[in-house]
């Protein structure tokens, strides 16, 4: 993405009641201002002021919008930015539009306004993420990581980390330089401790990750079981909507449902299946095979059991027989208003016992789920959550830095630094000191046109 255009976008989505069409670029006020009509015109002496007028594309005289003006560096993209407030509808937006195209403007590709924010400095890159992360947050969790991601919190832990570590770099290069002299250096054993701390900085930091994953993407939960144990009843009844069919034929469910929910601030993928057997009926067939699947891929297994069954050994030995030891299985038992036995239970898999006819048991699932999605020690309000992208570059920082302790400690300030300097240029990845071009572009790709 080059730089020297000005650029054009309609930044909101359709259907909204008012659109706003940004214009970034050194042109962009020789561009409004071809197409303005009003009493005021747009200028240094009205920034960041909403001046009405008319946008005179074709040379008819439009309707009439709010426009604003913000300077250099002191906007968004940190150029000169003219923003466009039209009517919504499809139409009037792509008019103002092609009015600023027709005028020497380009039409932004998506995420080069943020691009243009990163390059011009007024956001580093883990800051340019959070504003996906925050356009997409489907909880208040998410929200609250993306705004702190925003306002620096993630990048000003990465700069101390790292510099720490240029102190400690300083300090071989030193010693490469002025060896023979005696000057006050630091006990090798104090740069050791120094960058033990970092270390453990680190690990915290890639400790978020699972965090950052389910924030971002939402934790797959997969409702499996044999046929009519109530698995589409479950899935309604968290959604909140009957959004499957649910009947007393086995085999109602054909097919594989996803939707998105909230549950316990968790975005969840909540995917109903078909129930598992031995079917004849070859639709039927083909939605086992996709359940199969779905299990397979699952973060956590919700498995149905009906405690109704007249064979409960069975349906419970079904289960087992079919879930692997290292998957995550919240086995219910449904219908406990109906049992005809008592119930089994295993110490290894967690289980609850739910009537969903009877909404009995549903909070103590939901406790079971929390604990599951978070079986490690977590923050309600984590501070931050590193995404794949930081805990990859992470991970090369902490395997170079144990090695760096190594020289440290045997003084071969050389090779110390070489591992110093791979530490520091990983850390530099994160916020995009140095980053590599195909990197920026596949993450700003990722945005959506006008942002
Ligand atoms: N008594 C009782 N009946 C229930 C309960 N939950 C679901 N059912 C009934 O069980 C039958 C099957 O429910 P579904 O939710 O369609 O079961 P399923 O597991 O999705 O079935 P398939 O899609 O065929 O695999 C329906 O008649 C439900 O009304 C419950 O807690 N108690
Ligand atoms: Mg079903």
């Amino acid at each position: 993405m080059d730089t020297v255009d000005t650029i054009s976008a309609i930044c909101t989505g359709l259907g909204g009641a008012i659109s706003i069409i940004r214009i970034s670029g050194n042109d962009s006020l020789n561009i409004i201002n071809s197409i303005w009509n009003g009493k005021s015109c747009l200028d240094g002496n009205n920034t960041r002021k909403m001046i009405l007028g008319n946008i005179t594309a074709d040379s008819s005289l439009g309707e009439p919008v709010l426009a604003v003006y913000m300077k250099n560096p002191y906007s968004y993209t940190g150029e000169d930015v003219v923003e466009i407030h039209c009517h919504g509808g499809t139409l009037s937006s792509k008019k103002v539009l092609s009015a600023t195209i027709n005028k020497g403007a380009r039409l932004a590709e998506p995420g080069e306004f943020s691009y243009r924010a990163f390059v011009n400095g007024k956001m580093d890159l883990t800051q340019a993420e959070a504003v996906s992360d925050l356009i997409s947050a489907h909880s208040n969790t998410a929200l609250h990581v993306a705004e702190r991601q925003i306002s620096g919190a993630l990048t000003s832990k990465i700069q101390l980390v790292r510099e720490e570590i240029v102190q400690v770099l300083a300090e071989c290069e030193s010693r490469m330089d002025f060896g023979e002299e005696e000057l006050d250096w630091k006990d090798s054993s104090l740069l050791n401790d120094i960058i033990n701390n970092q270390i453990l900085e680190i690990e915290k930091m890639v400790l978020s990750k699972r965090e950052g994953e389910i924030l971002r993407n939402g934790i797959g939960v997969v409702i499996a079981g044999r046929p009519n144990a109530g698995k589409s009843s479950l899935m309604n009844y968290l959604l909140n909507r009957d959004r499957a069919i649910v009947t007393d034929i086995p085999g109602t469910t054909r097919d594989v449902l996803e939707e998105f929910v909230n549950i316990r601030n968790i975005p969840v993928r909540l995917i109903d299946t078909a129930g598992l057997r031995d079917a004849s009926d070859v639709i039927e067939q083909i939605g086992i095979e996709k359940s199969h699947k779905s299990v397979k891929q699952a973060q956590i297994i919700f498995w149905v059991l009906d405690a109704s069954a007249e064979n409960i050994e069975e349906e419970y030995s079904y289960m087992k027989g079919y879930i692997k030891e290292e998957q995550a299985v919240v086995a219910i038992w449904n219908k406990v208003d109906i049992k005809k036995s008592s119930l089994i239970t295993d110490s290894n898999i967690p289980t609850v016992e739910i009537s969903i006819q009877e909404n009995s048991g549903i909070e103590q699932l939901l406790d079971v789920f929390e604990k599951v999605v978070w079986e490690y020690p977590h923050s309600e309000e984590p501070d931050i959550a590193v995404n794949e992208r930081h805990a990859g570059f992470l991970d090369e920082a902490m395997e170079s830095l144990p090695l760096s302790m190594v020289d440290l400690h045997n003084e071969n300030w050389e090779l110390a630094a070489i591992h110093l300097r791979i530490a520091i240029s990983a850390m530099g990845k994160i916020i995009g000191e140095e980053a590599d071009p195909d990197i920026l572009e596949d993450i700003f790709n990722k945005f959506c046109i006008g942002k």
